[in-house]
């Protein structure tokens, strides 16, 4: 568990909801540092690309037309264990089996509105970062790096 970057989105229906700020307030308050943000209404053959694991799956035409319904809140966040606790701060795929406490767990019903996407592995988090952020990530040294790291 090192230090690691994270792709966290916010899905159409978050965005729609107005869930976005409360969902960037969550890992702000973790202690995870904010390095890139960006809304994005993206393409069906983009997100194609970005779930192109997924892809044969009964459930992928319908998971594309979700996510390319409405704009989408992509960020990247920065810190220990970014990855994995990225992951079990969103909770489990199916927001029935999410813990309350989790995003999901707290915010949504269904699998196919499950409201928020992180990255499974650090390898994918490094592929989808350069997917969603060709541009790069933003370097700064923020505030509380030295009170939330030891
Ligand atoms: O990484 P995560 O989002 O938790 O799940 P994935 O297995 O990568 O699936 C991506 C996405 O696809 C999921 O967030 C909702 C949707 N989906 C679905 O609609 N129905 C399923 N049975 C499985 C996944
Ligand atoms: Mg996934």
């Amino acid at each position: 568990s090192t230090k690691e970057r994270t792709f966290i989105a916010v899905k159409p229906d978050g965005v729609m909801r107005g869930l976005v700020g409360t969902i960037i307030a969550r890992f702000e308050q973790r202690g995870f540092k904010l390095v890139a943000l960006k809304l994005v209404h993206a393409e069906p053959a983009f997100l194609e690309q970005h779930y192109a694991d997924l892809k044969g799956k009964p459930f992928f035409p319908g998971l594309i037309k979700y996510m390319s319904s409405g704009p989408v809140a992509a960020m990247v966040w920065e810190g220990l264990d970014a990855v994995k606790t990225g992951r079990a701060m969103l909770g489990a795929t199916n927001p029935l089996a999410s813990a309350p406490g989790t995003i999901r767990g707290d915010f949504a019903l269904v699998v196919g509105r499950n409201i928020c996407h992180g990255s499974d592995s650090v390898e994918s988090a490094e592929k989808e970062i350069k997917l969603w952020f060709p541009e790069g990530v933003v370097q700064y040294t923020h505030a509380l790096n030295e009170w939330v790291n030891e």
